[in-house]
């Protein structure tokens, strides 16, 4: 991996002046993406808060080539770009090593577009496929995704009488994607900013699909501060909530494996949108919560190999 000296002289692919709220954790993951490429890289993006904001016509935040997409189709174009500039390589009408990312929301990947990016991993193409998780369809207004947590409140899974927020439990992309059997599968945060960039450098490295799914908190949806977005991000690592880890053409690799995780409270507790669990009468939410990320957190450790 580079050097801190080394990266710190690299470029910065996505300018500042974009529309994204303060503390936006969705420019932060671009960033720490784009650091580990070594050569030329074409993108594109799925409308949500990300292209939404960094591309208000006729302006762009964008200093690689940038494509425009639908919500449902960010996998499909950039594979479909992949696949020409393939067809130009073997005509010999170009020569350079460049490489294609798609970057996705959590709607615009766990949810809508969960068949596009299915079909590019499995068509093999040469490409890396980043969602930026943030746990809701933000750019809307905050409504549930597959990817919100239980318990979460959000405006389409409201915290009141009836419900504590998000009845189900969210869903596990990142192993999904991984039982896609491509190349490389990862989780990573953007709290840990090395871990992060060294999985996108190998990402952009192997022959063949890879995926990256960030924890990159909203802290509009998520109620915290804009200056809490890294702390956020490394307490939902340090609790199980978001463990970081690799499958490397089907080898399993928990990168972070602290002595004992700490309890999940210290992640919710801070954000607004969990607050009712912290009210008499949700205890049994709580409980099942825990129960929730200490029975994933064994599931993963086994599959790593890890005692
Ligand atoms: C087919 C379609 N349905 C709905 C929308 C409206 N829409 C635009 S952005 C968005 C939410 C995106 O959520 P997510 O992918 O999680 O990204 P975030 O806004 O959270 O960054 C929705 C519903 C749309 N653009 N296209
Ligand atoms: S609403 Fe959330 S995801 Fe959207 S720009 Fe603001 S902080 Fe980022
Ligand atoms: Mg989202």
């Amino acid at each position: 991996m580079a050097t801190i000296k080394e990266l710190s002289r690299k470029p910065d692919l996505l300018s500042g002046g974009h529309r994204l709220c303060a503390g936006c954790g969705a420019s932060i993951a671009v960033r720490q993406v784009l650091l580990g490429a070594n050569t030329p890289v074409v993108a594109g993006s799925a409308t949500g808060c990300l292209e939404v904001s960094s591309t208000p016509y006729p302006f762009t935040a964008w200093k690689v080539p940038f494509i425009h997409n639908a919500f449902e189709n960010s996998a499909a174009t950039i594979s479909g770009v992949e696949a020409a500039y393939q067809a130009l390589k073997r005509k010999g009408k170009i020569d350079k090593d460049i490489k294609f990312v798609a970057f996705g929301g959590d709607g615009g990947t766990y949810d809508i577009g969960l068949q596009s990016l299915s079909g590019a991993m499995e068509r093999g193409h040469n490409m890396v496929y980043v969602c930026y998780d943030n746990g809701a369809y933000m750019n809307t207004g905050i409504q549930r995704s597959g990817a919100t947590p239980f318990g979460a409140a959000t405006t389409t899974s409201p915290a009141g009488k009836v419900r504590a927020g998000k009845p189900q439990q969210r869903k596990d992309l990142t192993q999904i994607i991984a039982a896609h059997n491509i190349p490389y599968a990862a989780q990573a945060s953007i709290s840990h900013w090395k871990d992060l960039i060294k999985k996108a450098e190998k990402a952009f490295t192997v022959d063949g699909p890879a995926f990256i799914n960030v924890l990159a908190p909203c802290p509009r949806g998520w109620r915290v501060g804009n200056d809490e977005t890294i702390e956020i991000a490394k307490l939902a690592v340090q609790t199980g909530f978001w463990p970081l880890y690799e499958v490397e053409d089907g080898e399993w690799t928990l990168n972070f494996k602290p002595k004992e995780l700490k309890p999940l409270v210290d992640f919710l507790k801070p954000q607004g949108r969990f607050r009712h669990l912290f009210k008499p009468g949700n205890e049994q939410v709580l409980e099942e919560f825990q129960f929730q990320i200490n029975k994933n957190w064994e599931m993963l450790k086994k599959r790593c190999g890890v005692e």
